[in-house]
């Protein structure tokens, strides 16, 4: 056995001893980890599902949050929560696409028309052969969140055709089909932990990124790079999921506590998004960002072709949940 498997074993081994001992007497913290400050969408949803667990289950289950990524980047947290490092998480379905190939379709640059049309395609059968991906991952998803649509920002000009990314280099999340989509725009991408984006905006490392409203509000990226131009290339839910083992260990009763507290989590998450979002665009246009809209994006998205063709050579038995996905959305 290689050393990866043999470590993620006993990890894993571990993780199942925890469980027994959580469903004994003594109530076990769930750590949860969060990318977002407190005073975000994703944190107040994730508050809420911690709260009504610890107030359901009568202080036998307790789940806490920490907020700010202070339990590491992205990626090394998807790790953690699969083999039991840490116990729940709201992870964004971009980095989760490198752990779960099901989960990548939802990175193919507009895959997606609208939110709307992302909330119809992750609430049918599409969105449960994801969700089964993940569980064979070792994710338990519990709720799908919004984050909106994400569009390209730069400290140079804005962007209104592809051709205005030649030259830029862009700070993507870690998914090797945002290299190739900023690529095959005429742009470079590097992958980076989101924590250390603004800095490099700042000295000139990258020239830009891209987001939707609230995090390039919240992560201060507007300060540093100030045209933001609405592409809107991916429209990406975010997971609020648990280490299936954990919740595999839980009872029944334990299950329909998580559930409740998942699918209240989910409401209270979209409805503050919403507002969340139009009140970011408000804030960062009274802070002098050029906003430029983009009438007609056939060109963009004529541009992802070769994405979505090497994704299906490499992914042959993905094609029909591609297709699903699009045929849905007619
Ligand atoms: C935000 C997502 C967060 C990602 C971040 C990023 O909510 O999960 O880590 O983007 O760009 O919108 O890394």
């Amino acid at each position: 056995m290689n050393t990866f498997l043999k470590n993620t074993t006993l990890t894993i081994a571990a993780a199942a001893m925890t469980v027994a001992f959580a469903t004994g007497a003594e109530a076990r913290e769930w750590r949860g980890w969060n990318i977002h400050p407190p005073e975000y969408p994703v944190s107040e949803g994730m508050e809420e599902f911690a709260r009504i667990i610890n107030e359901k289950s009568g202080g036998e289950l307790e789940a806490k949050v920490y907020h700010g990524g202070v339990l590491g980047d992205q990626p090394d947290a998807i790790q953690q929560v699969r083999l039991g490092g840490l116990d729940w998480a709201v992870f964004n379905l971009g980095p989760l696409g490198e752990v779960a190939p099901e989960a990548n379709v939802v990175s193919l640059p507009f895959i997606f028309k609208s939110v709307d049309a992302m909330h119809v395609v992750m609430d049918g059968p599409a969105g449960q052969q994801i969700a089964d991906g993940l569980i064979k991952a070792g994710l338990q998803p519990l709720g799908w969140y919004d984050s909106g649509a994400r569009s390209f920002y730069n400290t140079k000009h804005p962007i209104n055709t592809p051709d205005d990314l030649k030259g830029l280099k862009f700070r993507v999340m870690s998914n090797d089909l945002y290299v190739q989509m900023v690529a095959a725009l005429g742009g470079n991408a590097t992958p980076m932990p989101y924590g250390e984006v603004y800095q490099s905006l700042k000295t000139g490392v990258i020239d830009g990124a891209e987001n939707n409203y609230p995090s390039y509000d919240s992560s201060g990226h507007f300060e540093a790079a100030k045209f933001y131009s609405v592409t809107q290339h991916l429209i990406l839910p975010e997971c609020l999921c648990m280490n299936k083992a954990v919740y595999d260990g839980l009872s029944d009763d334990e299950k329909k506590i998580v559930h409740d507290a998942a699918d209240a989590s989910v409401t209270l998450q979209r409805a503050s998004w919403a507002a969340r979002a139009e009140k970011s665009k408000e804030k960062v246009v009274a802070a002098g960002i050029e906003v430029n809209e983009i009438a007609n994006k056939d060109a963009f998205q004529s541009a992802m072709q070769p994405v979505y063709d090497n994704f299906i050579k490499a992914n042959p038995d993905l094609a029909g949940l591609v297709k699903a996905i699009q045929d849905a959305q007619k």
